[in-house]
C-alpha cells in the first residue's frame, strides 16, 4: 500500500459532502468498491451545534461549529459510524474523516449540539469535552492580517473560539478523539483549519496517534494518512513546506489554475509542464481537486454547475500523475449557506439511486457522472506509468499517453480535431470511457481503433457533449 492506505488496484477518494454514514456504506458496497475507488472523505463526525438562519433552515457550515467530539450528527451516530467503517473497509474502501480541531463553536443563538450537548459560550465552556477559558487563545483576537503568521494561528477564524495546543489537556483531547476514530477504522484524516495551527503542535498530536485498527483488515504498523488544509497561493509567510515534514497538504491552485485552461483561456499546451513546472507543490506531497465544498460556492473554480470544462479538468487532473485526487460529491444548491437535502423534521434525505447510475432527492454525485468515474478505472488501469507521447497542436488541442496503457485527447480549440496520434496501446479496439461505457453488446460510445505500431485515428468534433476521449488496457475500455 502507499500512504493513503488505498488497496494497490485503487485510487481516488471522493469527498461524499454531508452523506449520512449508512448511506456511505451502501454505496461503497454498491457503487465505489465495484467502480475503483480508494476512499471516501467524510464530514465532520464530530458534534456540531445547531444554527438556524433567519429562514428557519440549518446552513451546510454548521458541522464546522463544534460542540463536543461525541459521535453525533446528522450525519449518524456511533454505532452508524462503526456500521460504514465496517462495511466500507470490508469491501476495500477506506475512509477519511474530516476533523475539526483549530476551534470549537461561535456564539450562536441556540445552545444545543446534534448530540444534546450544551455549552457556555461567553465563557468558552465546553463540558462536553471538556474545555473551559484557559484552553483558548484568550483574551479575543480576530484574523484580520493573513501576512501575520501569530494572528493566523493565535486568533480566532470567523469568530470560532480558537484552542490552544500548547497545552497538554488541549492536545490529550484531540488525541484521544483521532485515536477514537482509528480504533473505530478510519483510514486517515482531513485536518481542518491546519493552517491556523502550528506545526509543531500538531506534530506532536500526530505522533501520539495509534496505528491502523487491524480489525479492519489494516496491517501491523500501517500509519493513517493525513492531509492538511493549508491554503496556499504561493506568495503567503505560512507555507506548505511548513506542513510536507508531517504529511500531505491540499493544492488549492490546482482548481484555479485549471479553471482558465478548459475554459479556453490559457492554452492547453502549457500543460506539459504541469504540477511542480507550474510552481505547485511537490507531487508526492499533495492532495489535489478541482473544487471542494468551500470554493465550490466561490467563483474561482470549475463545479458541477460548468459540467462540461468541469468534466475536462477532472479527467485531466485523474489522467495525469501529479498528486492524490480527491473528486467532490455536491448536492444542488442556490445559496451559499443552504445545507443538504433534509425533511420537516430536519433529517438529512438520502439520495436516491436512478436507473442509469445518477443520483435524486437534490444530490448531485458527480460522482455518479459516467465521464467522472471512469476516469478513476482509468487512473487504477494506468497507475505506475509516465506520461509518455505528449502532442499539442500548439495551442488548445492536446493529447499524452501513460505508459502503454491509456491514452486521453482533449480538444478545446473551438474547431474539430482530426488526428493519427501515436498511444503506445496494444493492437486492438477500445471503447471510450467519457462517450460511453463497455456493456455486453460491445461499446455505448465511440469506438477507436488502435493498430498494430499503436497509432489511432482520432476525431473530435468541437460540437460533442464532452471535449475530451479517454481509452485505457481495464476491461473498463479494451473490446
Ligand atoms: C475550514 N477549513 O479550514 C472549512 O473548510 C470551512 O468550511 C470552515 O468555514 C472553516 N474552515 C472553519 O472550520 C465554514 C464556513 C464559514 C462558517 C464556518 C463555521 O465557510 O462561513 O462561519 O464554517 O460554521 C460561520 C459564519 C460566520 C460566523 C461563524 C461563527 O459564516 O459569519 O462568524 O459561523 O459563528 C461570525
Ligand atoms: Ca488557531
Amino acid at each position: 500500500h502507499d500512504r493513503t492506505n488505498q488497496l494497490p488496484d485503487r485510487s481516488t477518494i471522493v469527498h461524499l459532502f454531508e452523506w449520512k454514514w449508512l448511506d456511505i456504506a451502501d454505496e461503497c458496497e454498491r457503487f465505489l468498491a465495484p467502480k475503483g475507488f480508494g476512499g471516501v472523505q467524510i464530514s465532520p463526525p464530530s458534534e456540531n451545534v445547531i444554527i438556524r438562519l433567519a429562514d428557519g433552515t440549518r446552513p451546510w457550515y454548521e458541522r464546522y461549529q463544534v460542540m463536543s467530539y461525541k459521535l453525533a450528527t446528522r450525519s449518524g451516530n456511533r454505532e452508524d459510524f462503526l456500521n460504514m467503517t465496517t462495511r466500507c473497509n470490508k469491501v476495500g474502501v477506506r475512509i477519511y474523516a474530516d476533523v475539526v480541531v483549530n476551534h470549537m463553536s461561535g456564539d450562536n443563538k441556540e445552545n444545543i449540539g446534534t448530540g444534546g450537548t450544551t455549552a457556555d459560550f461567553q465563557n468558552y465552556n465546553y463540558p462536553g469535552v471538556p474545555y473551559s477559558r484557559e484552553h483558548f487563545h484568550y483574551p479575543y483576537c480576530g484574523i484580520d492580517d493573513y501576512s501575520d503568521v501569530f494572528k493566523v494561528r493565535a486568533c480566532e477564524l470567523v469568530g470560532l473560539k480558537d484552542l490552544n495546543h500548547s497545552l497538554p489537556h488541549v492536545r490529550d483531547k484531540i488525541t484521544d478523539f483521532l485515536n477514537d476514530l482509528i480504533s473505530l477504522g478510519v483510514a486517515g484524516f482531513r485536518v481542518d483549519a491546519a493552517k491556523h495551527m502550528w506545526p509543531s503542535d500538531l506534530k506532536t498530536i500526530y505522533d501520539s496517534l495509534d496505528n491502523l485498527n487491524s480489525d479492519f483488515g489494516f496491517e501491523p504498523k500501517m500509519r493513517p494518512y493525513i492531509y492538511q488544509e493549508v491554503v496556499y497561493s504561493g506568495n503567503e509567510p505560512i507555507k506548505h513546506s511548513e506542513y510536507i515534514p508531517l504529511g500531505d497538504v491540499t493544492e488549492f491552485r490546482v482548481g484555479t489554475e485549471l479553471k482558465p485552461v478548459f475554459l479556453g483561456n490559457n492554452p492547453l499546451k502549457w500543460l506539459v509542464s504541469w504540477g511542480e513546472g507550474w510552481n505547485l507543490s511537490p507531487r508526492d506531497n499533495v492532495l489535489v481537486f478541482i473544487d471542494n465544498h468551500d470554493t465550490q460556492r466561490t467563483d474561482k473554480v470549475l463545479t458541477y454547475k460548468t459540467a462540461r470544462a468541469y468534466k475536462a479538468a477532472i479527467a485531466f487532473m485523474l489522467a495525469h500523475p501529479y498528486g492524490e485526487p480527491r473528486v467532490m460529491s455536491s448536492f444542488f444548491f442556490d445559496k451559499h449557506e443552504q445545507g443538504p437535502p433534509n425533511d420537516a423534521k430536519e433529517n438529512i434525505i438520502s439520495p436516491s439511486i436512478n436507473e442509469d447510475d445518477t443520483c435524486g432527492n437534490g444530490w448531485v454525485c458527480e460522482h455518479r457522472w459516467r465521464q467522472i468515474y471512469q476516469m478513476v478505472a482509468f487512473r487504477n488501469a494506468v497507475k505506475g506509468t509516465d506520461i509518455k507521447n505528449w502532442w499539442d497542436n500548439g495551442n488548445n488541442q492536446i493529447a499524452f499517453s501513460r505508459g502503454d496503457k491509456g491514452f486521453i485527447i482533449f480538444n478545446v480549440e473551438g474547431r474539430n480535431l482530426n488526428a493519427i496520434l501515436q498511444t503506445s496501446l496494444p493492437k486492438g479496439k477500445y471503447c471510450d470511457v467519457i462517450s460511453g461505457k463497455v456493456n455486453d453488446n460491445g461499446c455505448t460510445g465511440r469506438v477507436i481503433n488502435v493498430d498494430c505500431e499503436g497509432h489511432a485515428e482520432i476525431s473530435l468534433p468541437e460540437n460533442m457533449e464532452d471535449m475530451h476521449l479517454a481509452i485505457h488496457v481495464g476491461k473498463e475500455s479494451r473490446l
